[in-house]
Order: structure tokens, then C-alpha cells, then sequence
């Protein structure tokens, strides 16, 4: 655990909620956004170095809840459904959808936005109105292009530098890494931004 902040050497399942009542009171939390099956479960659990804090699963779709992790009493990550699962019928998606939104768009305990999106297909059509909307609402957002691994260094490197350009020309104000939870990349810059956020949980 040398690199592993003391904030994040402890984090727990804390609730799996359905419904706004059962969100946890109090405290600050950070949530983890982006499509289904980009690997949000994935990021948190290689973040705070463990196996199966969150549940990940090859099939999309996995989390269909807002799941709470506490790392302390007054400071949380949120793993949220992921949007834009083509398979999952209509209906649910849209009830998902909304849940998420108004999470997003309601929560006075959520400090920043961490948005994942697939190194390979960056920036599509819902990542972008996801990203504009918590930028009009003035929610930080920091952006992870993940499964980096599934690209060579250089051409990793590239997409990083084209989506920097394409969000500067989007007016969105954001933050903006590589990382792969297969190869343990980008990890301490992801820590550092959840512990700036996370920091003063009583302010
Ligand atoms: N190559 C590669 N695969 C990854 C990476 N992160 C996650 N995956 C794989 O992507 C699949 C989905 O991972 P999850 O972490 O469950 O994705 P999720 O975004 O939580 O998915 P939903 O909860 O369904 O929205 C799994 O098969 C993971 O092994 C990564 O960095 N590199
Ligand atoms: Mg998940």
C-alpha cells in the first residue's frame, strides 16, 4: 500500500440505493459516470487496490443502482449505472437515465464528476451532452479515457491530445488523463484528484 492514500485504504460497501431516500446523508462523495461496460466498477476498485469492492462484469449493464463506498464517515465514491446500453430495453434505460440525471443534477454532497470514456471511441454523442450538462451546472468533471491499454503508448497519446482539443472547443472545463486498470495506468493522478475533492468534508 506504499502509493495508496490513508483516505482510501479503508473504503466499504455501503449501500446499494434504488430510490433518492436511500441515498446516505451528510459527507461528500465523488461519483464515477461513462457508458456501460467502460469500466467504471473496474477504476474504482483498482484506485483503492482491491479486487471486489465494486461488482464488475463482462456482461454490460452489471450496476443498475447507485452503489455508495464509504472512506470514511463524511467521505464516499459512487459507482452509478452506466447510460447507453443499447440492449437494455428502452424503458429501463430512459428510468436509469433519469435516475442518474437526477443524481447528477440534485446531489449538494457531490464534489466532481469523474467520466470515463473508452480511449478507442472517446467523446460520443451522450459522453458529450453528459460532460456539457455538468459543466452548465458548474459540477468539476475530471475525464478518464480508459482501457488505454487497448492502444499503443503513442496512439493513446494522440486520442489524449485530440479530446483535449475537441473539449477546449466544446467550452467544457474539465480536467483529462489516460488509464487502464489492466495495466495500473494513470492510477495516482486519478487519487490525487479524488483526494483534492474530497478534502474539507465539513466545509
Ligand atoms: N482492457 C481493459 N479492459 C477493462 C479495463 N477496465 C475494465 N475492463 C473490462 O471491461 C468490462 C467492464 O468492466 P466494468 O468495470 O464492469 O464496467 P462498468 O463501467 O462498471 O459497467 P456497467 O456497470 O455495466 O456500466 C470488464 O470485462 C472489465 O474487465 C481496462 O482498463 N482495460
Ligand atoms: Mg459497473
Amino acid at each position: 500500500m506504499a502509493n495508496l492514500p490513508a483516505l482510501l485504504q479503508n473504503p466499504e460497501f455501503l449501500d446499494a440505493a434504488a430510490k433518492p431516500s436511500q441515498w446516505p446523508e451528510g459527507g461528500v462523495e465523488v461519483a464515477f459516470a461513462g457508458r456501460s461496460n467502460v469500466g467504471k466498477s473496474s477504476a474504482i476498485n483498482t484506485i483503492m487496490q482491491r479486487k471486489k469492492l465494486a461488482r464488475t462484469s463482462k456482461t454490460p449493464g452489471r450496476t443498475q443502482q447507485i452503489v455508495f463506498f464509504s472512506l470514511s464517515e463524511k467521505q464516499r465514491v459512487v459507482d452509478l449505472p452506466g447510460y447507453g446500453f443499447a440492449k437494455v430495453p428502452i424503458a429501463v434505460r430512459k428510468d436509469w437515465e433519469k435516475y442518474i440525471g437526477f443524481y447528477i443534477s440534485s446531489r449538494q454532497n457531490l464534489k466532481g464528476l469523474v467520466q470515463l470514456m473508452d480511449v478507442r471511441h472517446p467523446l460520443t454523442d451522450l459522453d458529450k451532452q453528459m460532460l456539457m450538462w455538468c459543466t452548465d451546472i458548474g459540477l468539476p468533471v475530471h475525464i478518464m479515457l480508459t482501457k488505454a491499454d487497448k492502444l499503443k503508448f503513442g496512439a493513446a497519446k494522440n486520442t489524449l491530445l485530440k479530446v483535449a482539443k475537441q473539449i477546449e472547443e466544446l467550452g467544457a472545463d474539465c480536467t483529462l488523463q489516460l488509464f487502464s486498470s489492466h495495466k495500473n495506468m494513470g492510477v495516482d493522478d486519478c487519487r490525487q484528484q479524488l483526494l483534492t475533492w474530497l478534502s474539507n468534508p465539513d466545509e
